[in-house]
């Protein structure tokens, strides 16, 4: 391929060098550099400056065209107008370089003016989670019971039947124990209908030790479903278990609870009842937290709500669980978490705690 020097611009230059000499370059590298100087003055950004470069310096550039249409001029006239040319261009070389640090600055500037931060507009509003009215409850009743001196036990939600039922005094003809009351894994392994199973394992684990005084808080299991039952549900259980324990320590600690719970001014009352674990069984009212005991229809005109089971542990219980009924004695109780949440703070529908509807949660 021949060399393209031949076709390179600016041919018009070149011709006038050759007939007109010096001055016709003169002419042009004045003109080169008011154009050159105008343009950069005037470039924005550093893609239009960095074209520029190109077109004045680049390979192909004014500029350096200009430099090679010298192979024109005759060897007196070179070493100035080369010196020219060489001012030129590393003139223009320079206000390129001081034009790109200019228009750096002004970018970073635009950048930082962009990012600032209006100290005068309104804080920007974020939810900040919160907690289930019915772990706010829980906590509160395990807040009561740890400031009296209970340590809090855990144990499994799928429980053998031993530890469910058998253990505590049970019978097998008990209807909690037909299908159709409980959610079986199989014949002897089903969801605890009750966090008994953890006070009798606990028991097992601390005897002859005593004291033992223990609540059991979590979720248990009962095929139920209406506007007060659910399948699944929280309970916390109380256990005592010491030398002379009576119906007295019992009264005394759930009264404590209840002030605690629901305000000073709170009354309980103690009605006869059965459970197979518990001899003597209670249920244990409160005065209504509505009407203070005079009748309303939330207490049902008796001015008292039903919030506990309770009674002195069964002789057969303590044995099976390594303590002597003869040595020692204890009560225990029961309570519900919803049913606690839900006259705390007058909610009647329970499926309403486990729908999730935010209109609910944060009120
Ligand atoms: C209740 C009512 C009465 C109870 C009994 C026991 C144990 F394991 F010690 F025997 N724990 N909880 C009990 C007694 C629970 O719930 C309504």
């Amino acid at each position: 391929m021949a060399k393209q020097r031949r076709e390179l611009p600016p041919q018009t230059i070149s011709s006038r060098i050759v007939k007109e000499g010096v001055q016709a370059l003169r002419d042009e590298l004045e003109r080169l550099r008011d154009e050159f100087n105008q343009k950069v003055a005037a470039s924005k950004e550093l893609e239009e400056l960095e074209k520029l470069r190109v077109q004045f310096l680049g390979k192909k550039g004014e500029i350096t065209m200009l430099m090679r249409s010298m192979n024109d001029l005759s060897a007196a006239e070179k070493p100035l107008m080369g010196k020219l040319l060489n001012e030129l261009k590393q003139a223009a070389a320079r206000e390129i370089e001081k034009k790109k640090v200019e228009l750096n600055e002004q970018f970073q500037l635009r950048e930082q003016e962009a990012q600032r931060i209006d100290v005068t507009l309104p804080g920007r509003n974020f939810n900040t989670g919160r907690k289930h009215p019915i772990t706010l409850v829980l906590e509160e009743i395990e807040d009561i019971f740890t400031s009296m001196g209970f340590q809090i036990g855990e144990g499994p939600d799928v429980e053998l039947d031993y530890y469910n039922f058998e253990a505590l005094n049970l019978p097998q003809e008990h209807p909690a124990r037909d299908m159709q009351d409980s959610f079986y894994i199989d014949k002897e392994i089903l969801l605890r209908t009750h966090t008994s199973p953890v006070q009798v394992r606990t028991m097992q684990k601390m005897a002859p030790e005593l004291p033992v005084r223990i609540i059991a808080p979590g979720k248990v299991y009962r095929r139920d479903d209406d506007i007060t039952h659910s399948p699944m549900f929280l309970q916390v259980e109380g256990l005592v278990v010491d030398r002379d324990i009576s119906m007295a320590d019992l009264k005394g600690t759930l009264l404590l609870f209840a002030r605690e719970m629901f305000g000073e001014g709170r009354e309980i009352r103690l009605r006869p009842s059965f459970f197979p674990f518990t001899e003597p069984s209670a249920e244990v009212d409160i005065s209504c937290i509505i009407c203070n005991g005079r009748g309303c229809r939330t207490c049902g005109e008796t001015g008292w709500l039903e919030i506990l089971g309770a009674g002195l542990v069964h002789p057969r219980v303590l044995e099976n669980c390594g303590y002597d009924p003869e040595e020692v004695s204890g009560f225990a109780f029961g309570m519900g978490v919803e049913r606690i949440a839900m006259l705390k703070y007058g909610i009647d529908d329970i499926r309403l705690f486990y729908v999730n509807d935010l209109r609910m949660l944060r009120q």
